[in-house]
C-alpha cells in the first residue's frame, strides 16, 4: 500500500500523510458512522468545547462492533493494511475508534499530547486520522516529527488539564511547543476527503479548533502492532475497556475480542 521511503519516513517522523487512500464509497461509511454516533453518543463521549463556544468539539470511542459502517471500515478497507505496513509489524490489531467532530466556528483547540499514556498499551500502535470533510491548513493538526523517539509526557485531561492518569511528576510535562515553535519539527497538512495522516501512539501533536464555516468530521482508526502487550493501569485509562484487567495478565498480548485483528483478514 505503501512505498519503501515513506515506511522510512514514517519511522524517523513518526508521521506521515497517505494521500487518497480511502474510496468515496468508505468515506459515506464514515460519514453515516459518525452521523449515528452523534445521534446516539455513548456514556464515554465528551464536549470538549465550553458552553459558551460559538462551535461544538465532540468525542466518542469505541463505537465499531455495535455500528457496521464504522467496523468495516476499521477491519475491512486498506487503512489495517497500510497500519501494518507503517509500523512495519506483520500484523496489525484493531485498538479502538475515535470520533473527533468539531463543528464550525469551534474555539476549543486539542491541546499537545502523546496518546499512548493515556492507554494501556507497551509497544507499538498507530493513528489514521481519517477526514471526511476538506481540512484547509488553519484547521489541520500538527505534528511534532520525532517526538516519538523521546521520552513519555504527563497526559492531562484537556480541559481542566488535571493529572487523571500517570501521577504529577512521574512523567515528563509536554513542552511549551506554542511558545517557540522554531524549535521544533512541526508538519501540517491541508487534507482532501481520501487523505489520512497516519502517526505513531507516541508523536506529540495537537489540533486547532474549526475556524471554518464547514464541519471538520473525524474518524481516528487505532492499530496495534504484533509487538504491542497489555499494559495493566491502577486508574481508568482513555478509553477505558472495561472488564480488562480481570481478563488479561500484565505484560500479555493483546488478543481479546475487543481487539480484532485486522490485518491479515
Ligand atoms: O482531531 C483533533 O482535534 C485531535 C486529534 C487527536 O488528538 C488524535 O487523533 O489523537
Amino acid at each position: 500500500m505503501v512505498s519503501d521511503d515513506v515506511v522510512s519516513a514514517y519511522a524517523r517522523d513518526g508521521v506521515v500523510v497517505v494521500r487518497g487512500l480511502m474510496t468515496s464509497a468508505e468515506l459515506e461509511l464514515i460519514a453515516a458512522g459518525i452521523g449515528k454516533v452523534l445521534a446516539n453518543r455513548s456514556s464515554a463521549a465528551q464536549v470538549l468545547s465550553l458552553p459558551d463556544d460559538p462551535g461544538l468539539f465532540v468525542e466518542d470511542f469505541c463505537r465499531w462492533a455495535e455500528i457496521d459502517e464504522i467496523g468495516k471500515v476499521a477491519l475491512r478497507s486498506g487503512v489495517a493494511r497500510t497500519a501494518a505496513e507503517l509500523m512495519d509489524s506483520p500484523t496489525a490489531r484493531f485498538y479502538h475508534d475515535h470520533m473527533l467532530v468539531k463543528e464550525p466556528a469551534t474555539e476549543a483547540t486539542t491541546p499537545w499530547h502523546q496518546d499512548q499514556p493515556y492507554y494501556n498499551v507497551h509497544g507499538r500502535g498507530i493513528s489514521a486520522w481519517i477526514p471526511v470533510d476538506r481540512v484547509p491548513k488553519v484547521g489541520s493538526p500538527e505534528f511534532w516529527a520525532g517526538s516519538h523517539l523521546g521520552p513519555w509526557r504527563l497526559p492531562r485531561s484537556f480541559l481542566e488539564r488535571e493529572a487523571k492518569w500517570f501521577p504529577e511528576g512521574t512523567l515528563a510535562e509536554v513542552p511549551d511547543i506554542d511558545a517557540d515553535r522554531s524549535l521544533y519539527d512541526i508538519r501540517r497538512w491541508e487534507l482532501e476527503p481520501g487523505d489520512v495522516v497516519f502517526f505513531d501512539f507516541a508523536t506529540v501533536h495537537s489540533a486547532p479548533g474549526n475556524p471554518t464555516e464547514h464541519r471538520r468530521r473525524v474518524l481516528t482508526l487505532r492499530y496495534l502492532g504484533a509487538d504491542a502487550r497489555f499494559a495493566h493501569r491502577p486508574w481508568k485509562t482513555s478509553p477505558e475497556f472495561p472488564g480488562l484487567t480481570r481478563e488479561l495478565a500484565e505484560g500479555a498480548e493483546l488478543d481479546h475480542p475487543y481487539f480484532p485483528l485486522a490485518w491479515p483478514r
